[in-house]
């Protein structure tokens, strides 16, 4: 008894389908709620793409070749000061200093050289003097040279000496020893006429005039001559006699 009622829909349906295959299942199942799709008909046409799959992850790198260097990029902001870099080496000894002690030290060795120089200067022209006599302490000695007083003077006091003057009989007799002719002595009686001192200053504490002497003959005599027998006579300090001079020994 169900079945009967339904048959006219069946077969309709079936007519339907049969009537047009062009018919879409989905059409008759709108109609046909019984019966299913399942008879084969030609394939449909495809559907549409599906969404993207999700990422897949990075692959290998490829053993193609590699492309060519780019340029170089631009250039970048410029970099923060960098930190104080560690202690030099230690550096070489400098000059001196100009200090107080330096240069008395200086003015010292300058003074000295002087005073060497010097020194070196007056043993030089002491080498032309022959070999002098010695007599206590005293040395005399002479170039061999016959001059004016004056000149006499000059001579030993250029060597840092002075004019022979004997006081005593045996210094007066050194200088005679060593003297090759008539020599000048340094005594004088220019200051005060008759007065006789020697050069360097002071009276004469030993003398030996020979007689009738010293007389001042003539303009004038104020100079003192040693005659060959160690006597004494004034002389013209402008005559030329042999120079001695006088060194402390
Ligand atoms: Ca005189
Ligand atoms: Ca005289």
């Amino acid at each position: 008894m169900t079945l009967f009622p339904s048959l006219p829909v069946l077969l309709l349906c079936v007519v339907t389908v049969s009537w047009s295959e062009t018919k879409t299942c989905e059409d008759a199942q709108k109609t046909c709620s019984v019966i299913t799709c399942g008879i084969p008909v030609t394939n449909g046409t495809p559907g549409r793409d599906g969404r993207d799959g999700p990422k897949g992850e990075k692959g290998d790198p490829g053993n193609g070749l590699r492309g060519l260097q780019g340029p170089p990029g631009k250039l970048g902001p410029p970099g923060g000061p960098g930190s104080p870099g560690g202690p030099g080496p230690k550096g070489q000894k400098g000059d001196r200093g100009d200090s107080l002690v330096t240069d008395m030290k200086l003015a010292t060795l300058e003074r000295e050289i002087r005073v060497l120089k010097s020194e070196l200067d007056r043993t030089k022209k002491l080498q032309t003097f022959s070999l002098g006599k010695k007599a206590g302490k005293k040395l005399y000695m002479t170039n061999g040279e016959k001059m004016p007083f004056p000149k006499v003077k000059a001579l030993c006091a250029e060597l840092q000496a002075t004019v022979a003057a004997p006081r005593s009989a045996e210094e007066n007799k050194a200088i005679q020893d060593m003297a090759t002719d008539i020599a000048f002595l340094g005594i004088t009686d220019e200051v005060t006429e008759g007065q006789f001192t020697y050069v360097t200053g002071g009276r004469l504490t030993y003398s030996n005039w020979k007689s009738d002497e010293p007389n001042d003959y003539g303009t004038g005599e104020d100079c003192v001559i040693l005659l060959k027998d160690g006597l004494w006579n004034d002389i013209s300090c402008s005559s030329s006699f042999l120079a001695i001079c006088e060194f402390p020994a």
